[in-house]
């Protein structure tokens, strides 16, 4: 694909003030008649007008009433351009599309035999011919016509007017959204569905109807996404300042889609396995995944939609904010500590491996090839750590006060990552431009930290320096002002902390001490995304680990610990894990008991994909058996926590709050240990705690540890069993594919798209079996032989046919075949070769050819 580049952008030389749309459905031709009020910019000169427009089958094009014919314009694959046009004129074009033909899930489609809309980035231009560019803002009055039977319930933006009859069984409504958008926000969805309702009456006093639409039978399953939207809404108001500001707010769940769910104004369309919930059915994760995407879609109603972006390079300025919002909105609902943990494991393993390969590159990129894959861990994830960054260094008022500033000044406007911090550089009289290289400079920063004492003086001398490794495109960085939460321990308990921002290449600060050498506690809470650098002995780690007061550092520090051991273990300079150290981590563990959650994250180890940062070659072989090997050693060591901890009663009766979340998270981890166990018993042990579970996150993590155990008849049992119970269930099928396809072999794989229940055109399913098995069951997935790439190879092929941004999604977990070990990553390469080879979509032959370098 041709690279579309930042420097080249230039504002649209019209206005579209006013858009009327109208839809007659139907799902094999839906005629779009669009009434677009044009009007040209002041200074534009004779610009044409250039509409985009894919897939559409044009009907008509008329001018202020007056029918145009192809000679007046000019017709392609990609659009429409009217070369002479007045200053200001009405365009009416007619267009015919075919939702049920959409399988990209990008513009208009059917899903569940009901109509939907995906627009951003760049679906609307399959829906009609339009400026389908966020800089372009309009108010929108929707009309929809649609069979009464088929579609009951006609969804748009904004607010609805009366459901008139339409005569021939169809029936018509129209919406009209007050508040201007880009073609992005737009969405449709219209079918029968059942409702959810529930209201919210907002800091200022209005009333707000809430509604969420589901398939039918499922309406008892949306209760806790409706929750949540509630105290997101509240949220909102008591953080930022921020109401919501329509009369109606509708949420519409649909089984395929491309990603987690879509901000629409007013109408945010989610994947169903992000609303559909019970206790009965769903894991506690998947309870704390839906908070915090209705969370996430709700926020953007401010940050995202009022304020929008002003071409997709910006794209962090709503992600990345949106989810640090997110985040916080977790932190606040649960524990802070605990999701402060788990927001660094998700980042260290996708976006510092995405950092780390050929596919990094700045969180606010200069150029793209494919816009479906800019949406990448390093525009949300390190675009969330950057503003995290930001607070830190002003203090949470001020930073507040920039925010203020940023809804005030830009309300309404499509925006740049400039405009935001020009917000924050007049609140603070400060210059941000060194802190913008953040945006501008991909790769993860190292920080390197020595420290020597002076018993004389009483003084710690602490030597900082930072560098970031080349990357494709950038060899030569710049150092960034990284804040640094530091303290000095005393052993006792007593902490002497401060931050610092390191924005030289390297800086040495001293720090005296009361009594003895202090130990140095450094990027507490990870007030920074970096790699630090610290060359201590087990000891030193060890003493560390007990002297820590901030809790993610404590956990920070068994986590490296348990890194050194796999390492050592997968390099075979030592053969068994230390016993010493095992007693180390199962007392921590069991020191942890005050917070379950926390206790069980620490006995979750580094999965194979973070260990490959560590080494290269990577040997995802024997990166994994090491892990397995310290993992049956921990499992003994805690064998009687885990028998206290399994024969007590699950909480009762269930509720998906935080604390009772947390015992089930460490019951959980406990399960998980019995799976690693080489006790002779442990699988007798699973399989009745599988058939006495009271609930899914305990259920079906018996079942993942019986499929660790590979394949014995109690694992066949309990997967039978599973299957037979939920097979009218398809976001719990998705579980019952993962679990397999993230202990399997290349043969599950194959064995599971067999399935009659596999579905090519169902992303859900499709991630199910291949993302997970090629993200989640590296050593199997990289195995030396290739047979891993040969299995995902020929669906992701045919995935790519029918959904391209489903298919450039899967082949990113290709990205690290350079650092693999020589025969896997020979086969690695070789595989992306022939991929490239085949006729693929421009989607996925950009991460290919950005992969092979
Ligand atoms: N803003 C949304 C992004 C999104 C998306 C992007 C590409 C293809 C399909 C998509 N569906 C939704 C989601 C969000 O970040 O809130
Ligand atoms: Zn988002």
């Amino acid at each position: 694909p041709v690279a579309v580049k930042l420097a080249d952008y230039t504002p649209y030389p019209f206005d579209m003030d006013h858009v009327e749309l109208s839809f007659e459905l139907d799902p094999d031709a839906t005629k779009v008649t669009a009434e677009l009020k044009v009007t040209r910019k002041a200074g534009a000169g004779n610009a044409p007008l250039e509409l985009d427009g894919e897939a559409l089958k044009l009907v008509s094009v008329e001018i202020d009433g007056r029918a145009l014919t192809p000679s007046d314009y000019s017709l392609t694959e990609h659009g429409l351009t009217l070369a002479d046009v007045p200053d200001q004129f009405t365009l009416r074009t007619v267009v015919v599309i075919a939702p049920s033909k959409n399988t990209a899930l990008s513009g208009l489609y059917m899903s569940g035999g009901r109509f939907c809309s995906q627009c951003e980035s760049v679906g609307f231009r399959r829906i009609t011919y339009y400026p389908d560019r966020p800089d372009v803002m309009s108010r929108f009055f929707v009309t929809i016509v649609a069979d009464k039977e088929a579609c009951p319930i006609m969804l748009s933006n904004g607010t609805p007017g009366d459901v008139k009859d339409a005569g021939n069984g169809r029936h018509t409504i129209t919406w009209d959204d007050p508040h201007k958008k880009p073609s992005y926000l737009f969405a449709l969805c219209a079918g029968d569905y059942d409702v959810y309702r529930d209201s919210f009456t907002t800091m200022s006093g209005k009333h707000i109807d809430l509604a969420i639409h589901v398939d039918k039978g499922d309406a008892d399953r949306a209760a806790w996404a409706m929750d949540s939207l509630k105290r997101s809404m509240t949220w909102d108001e008591q953080t930022y300042g921020r109401e919501y500001d329509l009369g109606v707010f509708n949420i519409v769940a649909v089984r395929d889609f491309n990603f987690g769910a879509m901000e629409n104004k007013g109408l945010n369309v989610f994947n169903s396995a992000y609303v559909l919930a019970d206790e009965d059915s769903a894991t506690d994760a998947d309870f704390e995944a839906i908070e915090s995407i209705v969370a996430h879609e709700y926020f953007h109603n401010w940050t995202g939609n009022r304020i929008t972006c002003r071409d997709w390079f910006q794209l962090c300025l709503k992600e990345g904010l949106t989810v640090f919002r997110d985040q916080n909105f977790s932190a606040d609902m649960r524990s802070r500590p605990v999701q402060r943990i788990k927001d660094v494991i998700r980042l260290r393993s996708r976006q510092f491996a995405e950092d780390a390969g050929p596919l990094a590159h700045p969180v606010r990129p200069d150029n793209y090839g494919s816009i479906d894959n800019l949406y990448t861990a390093t525009v949300y994830e390190k675009g969330a750590e950057v503003i995290g960054m930001l607070r830190r260094i002003i203090g949470e008022e001020t930073y507040r006060k920039g925010m203020d500033l940023y809804f005030e000044r830009h309300d309404g406007q499509a925006v740049t990552i400039e405009d935001f911090y020009k917000c924050f550089e007049d609140v603070t009289g400060k210059d941000f431009t060194q802190f913008r290289l953040w945006y501008a400079q991909a790769g993860t920063p190292r920080v390197t930290v020595e420290e020597s004492w002076d018993e004389a003086t009483k003084e710690l001398t602490i030597n900082l320096s930072q560098t970031t490794p080349p990357t494709p495109g950038q060899p030569d960085k710049k150092p960034v002002p990284i804040p640094l939460e530091l303290a000095v321990l005393d052993g006792k308990g007593g902490t002497d902390a401060w931050m610092t921002v390191l924005d030289t290449a390297e800086t040495t600060i001293t720090r005296k001490a009361a009594a003895g050498r202090p130990l140095l506690s450094v990027n507490r809470d990870f007030s920074a995304p970096v790699r630090v650098e610290r060359d201590l002995t087990r000891d030193q780690r060890l003493a560390l680990v007990v002297a820590e007061t901030d809790p993610f550092n404590q956990w920070e520090g068994v986590r490296t610990l348990v890194t050194e051991e796999i390492l050592k273990l997968s390099e075979g300079s030592q053969t068994r894990p230390d016993s010493e150290l095992v007693g180390a981590i199962a007392a921590a563990i069991r020191n942890a008991g005050d917070d379950p959650a926390l206790a069980a994250l620490l006995t979750r180890l580094p999965e194979v994909g973070e260990l490959f940062l560590e080494r290269e070659p990577a040997d995802p072989v024997a990166l994994h058996s090491a892990r397995k090997r310290l993992q049956a050693a921990l499992a003994e060591a805690l064998s009687d926590t885990v028998g206290t901890t399994l024969e007590a009663p699950s909480p009762a009766p269930y509720a998906p709050s935080a604390e009772q979340a947390g015992v089930r998270a460490f019951r959980g981890a406990c399960i998980n240990l019995l799976g690693a166990s080489e006790d002779k018993d442990a699988r007798r042990k699973l399989l009745v705690l599988y058939q006495k579970a009271t609930n899914m996150t305990e259920r079906l993590a018996a079942m993942r540890a019986l499929t660790m155990h590979g394949e014995c008849p109690e694992r066949d049992e309990a997967l039978a069993d599973f299957e037979t119970n939920w097979k009218h269930n398809p976001i719990v099928m998705d579980k019952w594919f993962a679990v397999q396809a993230g202990q399997g072999t290349a043969e599950t794989v194959a064995e599971l798209a067999a399935h009659p229940e596999f579905d090519l055109k169902n992303p859900n399913r499709v991630r199910s079996v291949v993302g997970v098995f090629s993200t989640a069951n590296l050593a199997a997935f990289h195995a030396p032989d290739g047979s891993g790439y040969r299995a995902v190879e020929d669906i992701i092929l045919k995935a790519d046919a029918a959904n391209p941004a489903l298919a450039a999604r899967l082949i990113t977990a290709f990205e690290q075949w350079r650092v693999l070990e020589p025969k896997a990553g020979a086969a690695a390469q070789a595989t992306l070769k022939r991929l490239q080879e085949a006729k693929l979509s421009p989607n996925s032959a950009d991460i290919v050819g950005r992969a092979l370098g």
